[in-house]
């Protein structure tokens, strides 16, 4: 984590004590504020305590917070955030983050009923305190249970955008380690996986104990677990667990294939070997001399093939697979490795939000970053009016807004911007701008952002209803789930992907680590019947266009190739796909 995201965390949760303490909501809102601009920003916050003017010339950051802040990077903490902290009971900010729990609910169940964390508002429930409450309805009290075991069962399990960073940084950093040789991680995270148990990192070089002993002393370590000599389990302040094993540089690839995994896969595998007069296990290929008193490595028995992964699957005469598609869905049954889509070949950005909306940049800077990206087009999709919570736009203001579009789209040279909109699917699938203001767009993605929690019969009939729409390019983030906190729609995929194909309509895969929706099997299934994929980031700010290889990792998982991916085409061919549904 940067410190400015460690200090926007600190930010955001003094803003939620404060809103749960009853404070001047002027206050509250400071300090949200603050959380957001250390987010967005991409100096690093640290450099400038040296010089507090400069931080309070931010705008946005005021002297009180400009001191917090140069307290945090002085002494590694805020008092005042500590204070917060111990005035409210420490298990309310869990109940704060129950997905559609808001601080004013909390602070009710909090005062009147006693809640003070999870387990208490559970106990509440059921003995009917809840219910008594204003506003709380048998209806919203059965969306919190459900919100609070979906909470539980997913809790375990990290987001693959935090897993991923974590990775690298541990990965660059053992790099650095005299003697080292080989660092790589693997598990479900090289696999790329939505949501990751624990990491798993492979080192090899001349000397194990020195890597290990660096690995169990990581910045950031809470618990050393387990502290081998090849073999070490730690786990992270984060929360985050992490398996380190030193191997052998001979036999590094077998050791990389195991514990790439999947499981499944890795079964798979030991069976063509088996079938082939051959054992493979985690140190390497080995021929079957009929000895299975003791494994081949301790018996010095030369391997058939053990340094590379590529060795391997050569001598089962099979192509080298790519981890992200390592999950026994057909794989093992490939001739030749399909060409999986790559972050190179995205070439446009179709789903993108400005200030006119909850974006945080201008139609001339978010051109500029796709620009910046090598992309040929970005189109300009802000929320529609429904999105309140969002500034979506009312029809005036989408006029207006596609006027400023195509100026900027005359003006800026060498990208190509879409006056387009991220257009709400309502409840019963029509959708929230009528038909003669959607054939003004360049492109359309419309999206489900409400009720969502209507049942799959009615999901389906309303997703199908939009993907029909002849003026709908893209249907964005099908479902509305957010990883680990919201299940979102549970529509018939099938019928999803059957619409879109008689329709020429695409279905998104948002690339925000928080969605990934479609997820990977419902990528594969689109794919396998041959509808056409999006992938966009959603960038509501610059560094959002990073997202993209979350995207590309569940893209990949779905085994998606270019040719189906609409965001790779050559803008000419983007241009007709367009232009033949207007
Ligand atoms: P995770 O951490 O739950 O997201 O999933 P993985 O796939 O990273 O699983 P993990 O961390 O338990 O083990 C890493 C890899 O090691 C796994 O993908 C395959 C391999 N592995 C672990 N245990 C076994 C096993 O009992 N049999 C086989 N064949 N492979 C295993
Ligand atoms: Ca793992
Ligand atoms: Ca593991
Ligand atoms: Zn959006």
């Amino acid at each position: 984590m940067s410190v400015n995201t460690e200090i926007a965390a600190i930010f955001d949760e003094m803003s939620k004590v404060l809103m749960l303490i009853g404070a001047n909501p002027f206050k509250v809102n400071a300090h949200a504020n603050v959380a957001r601009i250390l987010k967005d920003m991409v100096a690093d916050i640290s450099q400038l305590v040296d010089e507090p003017a400069k931080i309070t010339a931010i705008e946005g950051i005021g002297k009180g917070s400009a001191k917090k802040i140069i307290e945090y990077v002085q002494t590694g903490s805020i008092k005042e955030h500590q204070e917060l902290l111990d005035s409210i009971p420490h298990g309310l900010l869990d109940v704060l983050a129950i997905q559609g729990l808001g601080p004013k609910t909390v602070k009710l169940m909090w005062e009147k009923a006693g809640v003070v964390d999870i387990k208490t508002l559970q106990s509440k429930i059921k003995t009917g305190e809840i219910e008594k409450l204003p506003r709380m309805g048998a209806k919203t009290i059965q969306n919190i249970t459900e919100s609070i075991e979906f909470a539980a069962k997913a809790s375990q399990r990290i987001r693959l955008g935090d897993a991923l960073i974590t990775a690298e940084e541990i990965v660059d950093y053992l790099r650095t380690i005299k003697g080292v040789k080989q660092v790589e991680y693997a598990g479900s995270l090289r696999r790329g996986r939505e949501t990751i148990g624990d990491i798993d990192i492979l080192a090899c070089g001349t000397q194990p104990n020195v890597i290990s002993q660096a690995f169990q002393k990581l910045p950031g370590v809470e618990k050393v677990i387990a502290a081998g000599k090849t073999k070490s389990s730690i786990r992270l302040a984060s929360g985050i667990q992490v398996d380190l094993r030193v191997v052998d540089k001979e036999s590094f690839g077998a050791a990389y294939l195991y514990f790439t995994g999947s499981k499944q896969h890795n079964v798979l595998l030991r069976e063509i070997a088996i079938k082939k007069n051959l054992r493979l296990n985690e140190y390497g290929l080995y021929p079957d001399d009929g000895q299975h008193d003791k494994p081949p490595q301790q018996r010095g028995v030369k391997p058939v093939a053990a340094k590379t992964e590529q060795d391997i699957y050569k001598a089962l005469d099979l192509p080298w697979i790519a981890p992200e598609i390592r999950e026994d869905r057909g794989e093992i049954n490939l001739r030749k490795m399909p060409k999986l889509i790559e972050l190179e070949d995205i070439k446009a950005e179709l789903h993108a939000h400005t200030i006119a909306s909850d974006g945080k940049m201008t139609i001339d800077e978010l051109a500029l970053q796709a620009l910046d990206r090598g992309f040929h087009t970005i189109a300009v999709t802000d929320h529609s009016r429904s999105s309140v919570q969002a500034n979506g736009l009312t029809p005036e203001r989408l006029r207006k807004h596609i006027q400023a579009v195509h100026e900027a789209n005359e003006r800026i040279k060498g990208i190509t911007i879409l006056a387009g909109s991220e257009v709400d699917i309502h409840a019963d699938g029509r959708l929230d701008y009528d038909d003669e203001l959607l054939a003004e767009l360049d492109i359309v993605v419309a999206s489900p952002h409400s009720a969502l929690r209507q049942d799959p019969q009615a999901a389906t009939k309303r997703l199908v209803s939009a993907i029909s729409n002849p003026l709908v390019h893209i249907l964005g983030h099908p479902t509305g789930r957010i990883i680990n906190r919201r299940e979102g729609l549970s529509p018939d995929i099938n019928a999803l992907i059957k619409a879109a194909l008689k329709h020429n309509t695409a279905l998104e895969i948002n690339a925000n680590y928080l969605r990934l929706d479609l997820r990977d099997i419902h990528v594969k299934a689109a794919v396998d019947a041959g509808a056409l994929i999006a992938i966009n980031t959603d960038a509501h700010s610059p560094d959002n266009f990073d997202l993209l290889r979350y995207g590309i990792l569940t893209a990949r998982r779905g085994w998606l190739t270019p040719k189906l991916c609409i965001n790779t085409w050559p803008q000419t061919k983007l241009k007709k796909w367009l232009q033949s549904k207007r």
